[in-house]
């Protein structure tokens, strides 16, 4: 993608995300309906769907040859990521917004023929913007992010994981996954993958996995963290499908392979 015409979509989407935000804490003091999706935790509310709604709008109008994949369904079904594709969570940790009113976020990871080259994640109700553009380095509003300390032990790295997958043997035993939680410093929850991401590239937590994230949940966050020189991959070390659902492993470099070694042997 032409350099110019980049920078162009990145002023543009930063305008539409400070929109789309000051819209959510606008209204988010009035009554919005809340609807479960595929299970009764996974919420979705008026506000998710006004702002992919809004989104798409504008995308359509501005840029009619880009595509759309959103989490609410107004995007486009592809098969492919050939051209320019917009993957947008209009909230992610839709369950903080609904029960916490903090700690969720506006993502968007704009893709060229499979290259993520723009993340913007928007941490709404802190006025926090974590944003990247490739291969001209990652920031936390105006502040550039320093490249990961590359010296982590993993005995003091601190991980962020649902704990959910601490009581469900469907993807790793839990036994191992217990061994994990006690080998590491800390772990932590955050409720947003989105917000995981940009806490790893911030350099506040030292990795992040999850057994089942979609496109829109990471698409932003892969291209900051790459910024910071961070790795994402699946759980197995495999690159990923952005047309799909995959297990993530995002996190320092210097703690990939022990992550995904740590974890291997009970891998369902
Ligand atoms: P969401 O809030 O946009 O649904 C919570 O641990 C993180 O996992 C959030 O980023 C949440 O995104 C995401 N997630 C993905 N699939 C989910 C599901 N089926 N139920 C709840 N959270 C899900
Ligand atoms: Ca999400």
């Amino acid at each position: 993608m032409n350099s110019e015409i980049r920078k162009e979509i990145y002023q543009v989407a930063m305008n539409w995300v400070k929109e789309a935000g000051e819209n959510i804490r606008n209204k988010m003091d009035s009554p919005y309906d809340v609807d479960t999706k595929s299970n009764p935790n996974d919420l979705v509310t008026t506000l998710d769907k006004e702002t992919e709604s809004f989104f798409v709008q504008k995308i359509k109008e501005t840029y009619p040859n880009h595509s759309i994949i959103g989490e609410e369904g107004y995007g486009d079904r592809l098969t492919s990521m050939n051209g320019t594709i917009w993957i947008i969570d209009p909230i992610d940790g839709t369950m903080n917004f609904v029960h916490q009113k903090r700690n969720f976020a506006i993502s968007i990871g704009i893709y060229h023929d499979g290259i993520g080259e723009i993340g913007i994640i928007y941490d709404v109700m802190a006025n926090n913007f974590y944003h990247a553009i490739r291969n001209e380095g990652a920031f936390k509003n105006d502040k550039q992010l320093p490249l990961l300390n590359q010296d982590v032990d993993i005995r003091e790295g601190i991980i962020g994981m649902n704990h959910f997958w601490l009581c469900d043997n469907r993807f790793v035993q839990k036994e191992t996954m217990q061994q994990f939680v006690r080998k590491v410093r800390g772990t932590r929850t955050y409720g947003s993958a989105a917000l995981e991401f940009a806490f790893l590239a911030e350099g506040i937590i030292d990795g992040y996995l999850s057994m089942r994230l979609s496109p829109w949940d990471i698409a932003a966050g892969i291209v900051i963290v790459n910024e910071v020189d961070g790795v994402t991959t699946d759980i197995d070390g495999n690159p990923l499908n952005m047309l799909k659902k995959n297990s993530i492993l995002t996190c320092n470099s210097c703690l990939h392979k022990e992550i995904i070694d740590s974890i291997k042997k009970g891998r369902k």
